[in-house]
């Protein structure tokens, strides 16, 4: 390797870098998306029945799921799309991205309190409610 190349190639590769990786916000709200549909994922499986109900599981899963919801948002920074599957709509239209924001974690502690109340056939149907406010973001906000 010629000096040259020893001496471009860190340049090049944090210039990659700086063009593809994503960057912290991201890493962050992608970690918070990622265990938002691990707990999610058991209350689906129990809605579609290919996962036995069990209330107390239920009842954790929702509840964690309130808590979890109000965590990714502030992962959406000022240009923080790079590199992830945000699309620039978000910040473009900020206003309607933060109300259906609002609108999934109102769905999640609407779950929580039907889990509370114990109705299995109002909770179950609750799950395709809350998974409704997940894809309604996710159509408009997130290259799939
Ligand atoms: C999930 C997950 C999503 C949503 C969505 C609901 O578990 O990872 O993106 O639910 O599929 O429609």
């Amino acid at each position: 390797m010629t000096l040259r190349a020893l001496l471009i190639l860190p340049v090049a590769a944090s210039l990659l870098a700086a063009c593809s990786a994503p960057n912290d916000a991201a890493i962050y709200r992608h970690s918070v998306f990622h265990t938002i549909a691990w707990h999610f994922g058991t209350l689906a499986a129990m809605a579609k029945g290919s996962q036995p109900f069990d209330q107390a599981t239920f009842e954790d899963k929702a509840n964690i799921l309130v808590n979890l919801s109000a965590l990714p948002w502030e992962g959406f920074q000022p240009d923080s799309a790079e590199g992830s599957d945000a699309k620039p709509a978000i910040w473009e239209n900020r206003a309607d991205f933060d109300s259906k924001a609002n609108a999934f974690q109102e769905q999640a502690r609407t779950l929580a309190r039907l889990a509370a109340e114990g109705d299995q056939q109002a909770m179950l149907a609750q799950v395709g409610e809350v998974g409704k406010s997940c894809k309604a973001c996710h159509q408009e906000y997130r290259e799939d």
